[in-house]
């Protein structure tokens, strides 16, 4: 994940030269390689979702044991009415940061839809079947809502967000899911600062926080006895090979799901099965018996930090939603005046 960049508006004769721009292809390729050569080495999680892998995290998503969904779409269906309510009565553009399937907002647009409610709904996603999904699912369920689908990762989304100056409806940004998870803690603090820096006064941000909870429960969400996290996992080599031409043998590889308490986050892995070499792209790597990659990282967060992350990237707290049990928080923060 690239920090977000703020937008300049240098006149144009000022401008340097457009860098050519890389394929993202060679973006992938150029993230694979870096990643495999940390030590230990690591892919980047944010490809996991191309088709096959939205659909895979789809599927996750109504596994018994994949509790995270589950409890958010709760907290949502007892208090969107409360989520949207200092938006309700203006014309409002709901942004949808990873959107996924769409199905937990559709709860806020309902909520937020209405006789003469000037409603949009963007759901921004790098999976272009992710974002059809969203769109058809939001459009079947919430009449009147326009679909604004925007094919980018969130930090270009962000740049495009700062940019829409003339667009006078108010944003409601959901970053949902725990998303923010996946990066660690300074990256995290780097995409919210971003996305202070990309609304104006008065937009609103509806924040997922996974919390720290019984390891059984955690383990039981990122180790599927389904084998559908495996799948999800493994995808990610099948992608590069794919797409990036490399010969990953798919056989060779167990998925491993660790708990780090220091940080505190569930980490996923792919560990070879034997010394293998893989060929990607113009190099060849090689991987030892037992020796593991990590392809993602979901960090587990105390309630006492959401404040922090609020007041570090400058926004205001309005209110925090949890589930019954206290495993999930979704945070509702404004930008002060
Ligand atoms: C979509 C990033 C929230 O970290 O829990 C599911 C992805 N990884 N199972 C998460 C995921 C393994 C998920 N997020």
């Amino acid at each position: 994940m690239r920090p977000p960049q703020r937008s300049t508006s240098a006149p144009a004769s000022r401008r340097a030269a457009p860098r050519p721009r890389r394929s993202s292809q060679e973006d992938f390729l150029a993230d694979v390689l870096a990643g495999l050569a940390r030590r230990p080495p690591s892919l980047p999680s944010r490809y996991f979702y191309d088709g096959r892998g939205s659909r895979l995290f789809q599927w996750i998503t109504n596994l018994p044991g994949y509790y995270l969904t589950r409890v958010e779409r709760e907290i949502l269906e007892a208090h969107a009415d409360e989520v949207v309510a200092p938006l309700r009565g203006r014309p409002c553009t709901v942004v949808d940061l990873g959107a996924g399937d769409g199905h937990k907002t559709v709860l806020i647009l309902r909520a937020l839809a209405g006789p003469g409610a000037a409603l949009v709904y963007a759901p921004v996603d790098v999976s272009p079947a992710a974002l059809a999904e969203a769109c058809r699912g939001v459009a079947a369920a919430v009449p009147g809502v326009a679909a604004r689908p925007v094919r980018a990762t969130w930090a270009t989304a962000l740049e495009r967000l700062a940019a829409d100056g003339g667009d006078e409806a108010a944003r409601l940004v959901l970053f949902l899911g725990s998303s923010i998870g996946n990066l660690e803690h300074e990256e995290a603090r780097g995409v919210l600062r971003g996305l202070r820096r990309a609304l104006r006064p008065g937009d609103h941000v509806l924040v997922g926080f996974d919390l720290v909870k019984p390891l059984e429960v955690l383990r039981g969400a990122y180790d599927d006895p389904q084998g559908l996290t495996r799948a999800f996992n493994l995808n990610l080599l099948a992608r590069m090979n794919r797409e990036l031409g490399a010969d990953f043998d798919l056989g060779a590889y167990r998925h491993v799901a660790t708990w780090d308490p220091e940080r505190p986050a569930m980490e996923s892995w792919l560990e070879s099965t034997r010394a293998q070499s893989v060929h990607l792209g113009p190099r060849t790597v090689r991987l030892a018996e037992g020796e593991r990659i990590q392809t993602e990282i979901s960090c587990k967060y105390t309630p006492a930090q959401l404040g922090a992350f609020a007041a570090d990237a400058g926004f205001a707290e309005v209110a925090r939603y949890a589930d019954a049990r206290g495993w999930f928080v979704d945070a509702l923060w404004r930008v002060a005046p």
